[in-house]
């Protein structure tokens, strides 16, 4: 068993991230067993739900012309338009099936806002805007986090890099996550991680 200062965070492990869903991530659904087993070992076990409005602003449907995965600039900075995915209470958001979240002690749902996407399990994208995972953490005792889920390119690699910047010792285990790889994004990214000093773990 691990540490009582280390806790699991499992991201976004929903319907619409795996095979069939509306944002499908190749392959996504493939890491679920492994996920589970490694619930086990944590004596801390968190999950994130992304959880949108039919409404928001990240959703190319949202936007007159645009086509989705194409750019755009919010106040924010620039966004992805998606196409529209994990709309609060449909059967996209849901966790998928094979997915043990009997041992989740928090379940952090983010991207509720219309006005502003959340990749991040603790900052919105303006990176400022607090979900209070932190908080939660902290109140805790946790000083380390191991990330898994989808996708690994964007909400498990902002989780990381933001738990690496508020001082949480981060990694983020590979083969239990799988990418979008949006214009070479999985690289780019890989990259950041290595450069932030999250652990790339396997
Ligand atoms: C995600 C794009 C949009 C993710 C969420 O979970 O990585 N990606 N919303
Ligand atoms: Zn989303």
């Amino acid at each position: 068993m691990r540490s009582t200062t280390e806790a699991l965070i499992v991201i976004d492990v929903q319907n619409d991230f795996c095979p069939g869903g509306a944002l499908a991530v190749p392959d996504g659904n493939s890491i679920i067993p492994g996920i589970n087993a490694l619930m086990d070992k944590f004596s801390i076990v968190i999950l994130t739900q992304d959880w949108h409005p039919s409404t928001h602003a990240s959703f190319a449907a949202n936007h007159t012309g645009a086509i989705p995965f194409s750019l755009i600039e919010m106040p924010y900075g620039p966004q992805v338009l998606w196409p529209t995915h994990c709309v609060m209470g449909t059967n996209g958001a849901t966790f998928h099936p094979a997915l043990n979240t009997n041992p989740a002690q928090l379940i952090i749902r983010k991207g509720f806002r219309q006005e502003i996407d959340s990749y991040s399990a603790f900052f919105e994208n303006d990176h400022k805007t607090p979900t209070g995972l932190e908080g939660y953490l902290r109140a805790r005792d946790v000083t380390s986090v191991t990330l898994v889920g989808l996708a690994t390119d964007y909400c498990v690699a902002y989780s990381a890099l933001d738990a690496a910047s508020l001082g949480f010792q981060s990694t983020v285990l590979m083969n239990a996550c799988r990418a979008i790889d949006l214009n070479g994004s999985l690289a780019t990214t890989i990259e950041k991680l290595r450069a932030a000093g999250v652990i790339l773990g396997h």
